[in-house]
């Protein structure tokens, strides 16, 4: 057993496979070379049936021994304190690391999200569309300057940004030629190709369990 476990659920409907947050975990864990099992609760009753771990009723949960957290954003700042695969020592490169791995979850997510769920369930007017454009403009105009968001270097406030941004919907909402080199380069990198084809194998392998209940 590892010392680090990353929680999910155990089956998802083959939409979110690639792109529930345990992989979010997963990857920063890849990428620092950090050990860590999966582990699963029942996505049947998921509303209630781990409000312990996480009173959300989601996922990912990671734990690391007497750390034990829920939030995605809260996870990967824990792992990137284990390696400077993730976040450098130096505090100017940890600061700008922490800085954008906030703006990924506050400034970028928080409206992505929001637009994204109206976008998929058909709202006729969906009046987050002009903020959704803003957000993704400003930050094409800083990706257009720089090749990584912190640091001068690949940090996990890339991976997070990357992982926000990569949803289908959002990239094909509007023309921002930086922002998708940026997603396509970033999700080229070994360790989210293993985290993500990990995620896929393991809903995959439990459609037979399911279908056989
Ligand atoms: N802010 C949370 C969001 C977690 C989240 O939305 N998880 C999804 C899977 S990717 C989930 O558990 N959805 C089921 C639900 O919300 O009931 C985080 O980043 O950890």
């Amino acid at each position: 057993m590892n010392a680090l476990t990353i929680w999910t659920y155990d089956w998802v409907p083959e939409g979110p496979r690639g792109f529930v947050r345990d992989l979010r975990l997963r990857w920063a864990c890849e990428e620092a070379g950090l050990a860590y099992d999966v582990r699963t609760v029942p996505f049947d009753g998921r509303e209630t049936n781990h409000l312990a771990r996480q009173p959300f009723g989601q996922i990912p949960f990671l734990d690391d021994g007497a750390v034990k957290l829920f939030e995605s954003g809260a996870g990967l700042l824990h792992l990137a304190r284990k390696s400077e695969a993730l976040m450098p020592l130096d505090p100017v490169g940890a600061a700008e690391t922490l800085q954008w791995t906030l703006a990924a979850l506050n400034s970028i997510e928080m409206v992505s999200v929001p637009w994204w769920f109206l976008t998929v369930t058909g709202a006729r007017d969906n009046q987050l569309t002009e903020w959704m454009g803003m957000r993704l403009g400003q930050l094409e105009q800083v990706l257009g300057e720089r090749e990584w968001l912190a640091a001068g270097r690949f940090t996990v406030a890339d991976l997070l940004m990357a992982d926000v941004l990569r949803v289908e919907k959002v990239r094909a909402f509007g023309d921002r030629p930086a922002s998708e080199a940026y997603v396509a380069r970033i999700t080229d990198r070994p360790a989210f190709r293993k985290a993500q084809a990990d995620q896929v194998a393991l809903f995959k392998a439990a459609d037979a369990k399911r279908r056989a209940m």
